[in-house]
């Protein structure tokens, strides 16, 4: 069994990529369980096999500590933690051989509160990674996408988990669009390039000396490219995602 957890900030098409992973991977005869962290979610683009609705109920939180939406969340957040042995065990119990997690809408409540690695950790002792979404409009600005490459250094920093990168709904941008911030998360020349031509003064300098901050560090964020909508991407996705859990192979021996 292996865990993958979809995390990006909201509205990067979390929900979305776990709906249509799931379709594509069970397309493929893999056995999968889709779980929803999302105590928030009014409606989702699939069915969750495990639920934490069912376990939590963020507006009865609301009424009965007199809470607003936000406190609620955050509540609920350390809800699931008190939660999670029995989530886990509904997990475990249905032995699928890749279980997709989708993650709460505000990414700061699963990745920035203690809870969230605690759920990481104890959802399972099976082998985990981290998906994390950049979202390809957003990005387009050498600015926002510093930003998220910061962010997503700092999920790494809490999770400690292996992390893939997508450049999630790449069917929003025309290819070279694409391509270009591709080739940014490849090559940081690129990217000090681009933030030297289209960004000024203070923007231009914070950008340029957290980009290197970021890659002193040694991490990289090579994106693949994914939509959602049409699918393309989806085959690389599956291969990164093989290589770093199943070295490789498929997940289903
Ligand atoms: N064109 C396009 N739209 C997408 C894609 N993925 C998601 N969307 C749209 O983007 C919006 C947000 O997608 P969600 O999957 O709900 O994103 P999320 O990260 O789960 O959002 P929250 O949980 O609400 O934070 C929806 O309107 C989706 O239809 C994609 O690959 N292509
Ligand atoms: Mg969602």
């Amino acid at each position: 069994m292996f865990v993958i957890f979809i995390i990006g900030t909201a509205g990067s098409g979390k929900s979305l990529l776990t709906a249509t992973f799931n379709e594509w991977l069970k397309e493929s005869k893999q056995d999968v369980t889709v779980v929803n962290l999302d105590p928030g979610a009014l409606t989702l683009p699939y069915t969750p096999d495990v639920d934490v609705r069912d376990y939590i109920n963020v507006e009865a939180l609301m009424d009965e500590y007199r809470l607003g939406p936000n406190g609620a969340l955050i509540m609920a957040a350390d809800l699931i933690a008190d939660q999670i042995e029995r989530i886990s065990s509904e997990v475990e119990s249905l032995k699928a051989d890749v279980v997709l997690v989708d993650t709460p809408g505000q990414m700061e409540l699963f990745a920035f509160r203690e809870s969230g690695p605690y759920i990481a950790n104890e959802l399972t002792r099976e082998p985990k990674a981290i998906v994390y979404l950049f979202d390809s409009v957003f990005s387009l600005n050498p600015l926002n996408y510093v930003s998220n490459i910061f962010l997503s250094a700092a999920v790494y920093n809490r999770f400690f988990l292996p992390q893939v990168h997508v450049l999630s709904k790449c069917d929003l941008l025309p290819k070279e669009e694409v391509d270009r911030i591709v080739d940014w998360s490849a090559k940081p020349k690129a990217l000090e390039h681009a933030i030297e031509e289209k960004l000024q003064g203070t923007r231009r300098l914070l950008s340029r000396n957290m980009m290197k901050a970021v890659y002193q560090l040694g991490l990289r964020f090579l994106l693949i490219p994914v939509s959602a909508k049409t699918n393309e991407g989806m085959i690389n996705f599956n291969m990164a995602l093989e290589r770093i859990l199943a070295g490789g192979e498929k997940y289903t021996y």
